[in-house]
């Protein structure tokens, strides 16, 4: 099933030209049905991510899925758009929240399930969990669980995409926690200075953990930390689709291009606690939260698609078709083999396993019997 259509909020291939007169009506006609299908490409992929995390969430509750999981319920719009103006050789890092990045940016959401549940047709092969979602073959460089951690590799990554000659630009996600991290700045000076092709995509949904940008940040407006380095630096309302969408394609296409880097701060919401285990409740009042689901993005562009001519039969298609993709991904995971124990230390160190899977024995976790006793390690 073809549910992560790829929305027309990524406009594929060259940028269309543009007529400047007068548009012909068939051409006008075309432009809007052309429209109206990535947008609803788009409501189902907004819907997908929404559902997705739902199901996550009672799986995890129902403990098939260990360690961590954050969801980012309340963002989908700035994360379809954003990703949705990608291009095919471009490359995608996200901090830790990260299950909507994976899905819009085509991982099939049986391996983004099956990587929550930690089995082996998991697209980070169960190693990495709903943190660490990977797929490099879609270009797609992880999921990072360290705050602002994704920064200096996403700007290496800009940079090796200048050394091999390649016409393509990074995206990297992160939080509004993430600005206050050193490696922010160290990755913005070096992306000005080398005039790295990278757009450094700053999700703000108002809170880092139970801190609030304004008690966290001295500059709340984080996109004119950008100035600092004589960067580019703009704000957009996170959850207006077409706000987002046109405003990454004209940052990506100038760091494809001209090798002009830029700030992207999407301001949102996130309804749900930091992860499962915060009722996120602490730090904010329900009538905040309520207030901001009224304003969900996903209604909003259904509203819009309704405006545009789409009918509500179509509408309720497309959430069905995500839906049922979801229910798809649990029957995926479910029937995915855990990993092999004998490939554990598979992928996790460069060189020899057998020594490497020593160190990983009960009791001896860090290969300290091997150090102290003069075993291999040391060496
Ligand atoms: C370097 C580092 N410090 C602290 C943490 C613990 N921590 C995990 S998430 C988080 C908040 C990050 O908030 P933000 O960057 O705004 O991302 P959001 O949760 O809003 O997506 C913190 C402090 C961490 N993972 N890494």
């Amino acid at each position: 099933m073809s549910v992560v259509a790829r929305s027309a909020h990524a406009p594929a291939g060259a940028s269309p030209e543009r007529p400047v007169a007068e548009t012909p009506p068939v051409a006008e006609t075309l432009a809007s049905a052309e429209a109206l299908a990535g947008h609803l490409a788009s409501y189902e992929q907004m819907w997908l991510i929404r559902l997705f995390e739902e199901e996550a969430e009672r799986q995890y509750k129902a403990a098939r899925i260990g360690g961590y999981c954050h969801l980012s319920s309340g963002q989908e719009a700035c994360t379809v758009a954003a990703v949705g103006a990608m291009r095919e050789h471009d490359v995608l890092i996200t901090g830790y929240r990260c299950h909507g990045f994976a899905l819009a940016r085509g991982v099939p959401p049986g391996e983004v399930m099956a990587e929550l549940f930690g089995r082996s047709d998991g697209c980070a092969r169960g190693r990495g969990g709903s943190m660490h979602l990977l797929d490099v073959e879609r270009g797609f460089l992880g999921g990072w669980g360290i705050v602002g951690g994704q920064l200096p590799v996403a700007t290496g990554a800009a940079l090796g995409l200048v050394r091999r000659g390649r016409t393509a630009a990074v995206l990297c996600e992160m939080g509004d926690g993430a600005v206050n991290i050193g490696a922010f700045h160290e990755s913005l000076n070096l992306a000005a200075l080398w005039q790295l092709p990278i757009v450094y995509l700053i999700v703000n949904n108002e809170y880092g953990m139970g801190t609030s940008v304004q008690r966290a940040s001295a500059e709340p407006e984080l996109y004119r930390r950008a100035a600092a380095f004589r960067m580019h630096g703009e704000r957009v309302d996170g959850d207006d689709i077409d706000a987002v969408s046109e405003a990454a394609d004209r940052l990506l296409s100038r760091a494809r291009t001209d090798r002009v880097p830029a700030v992207l701060e999407a301001v949102t919401y996130r309804y749900r606690g930091h992860s499962v285990a915060d009722a996120g409740l602490a730090y904010r009042s329900r009538e905040e939260i309520d207030a901001r689901r009224r304003e969900d993005p996903i209604e909003r562009l259904g509203r819009r698609l309704i405006e545009m001519g789409a009918e509500e039969a179509e509408l309720q298609q497309a959430r069905a078709r995500a839906q049922e993709a979801v229910v798809e991904a649990v029957v995926f995971a479910e029937q995915s083999p855990e990993p092999a124990l004998d490939g554990l230390a598979h992928g996790v160190y460069a060189k020899g396993s057998d020594v490497q899977f020593e160190r990983m024995r009960p009791g001896s976790p860090f290969g300290e019997q091997e150090l102290v006793f003069g075993g291999g390690l040391g060496r």
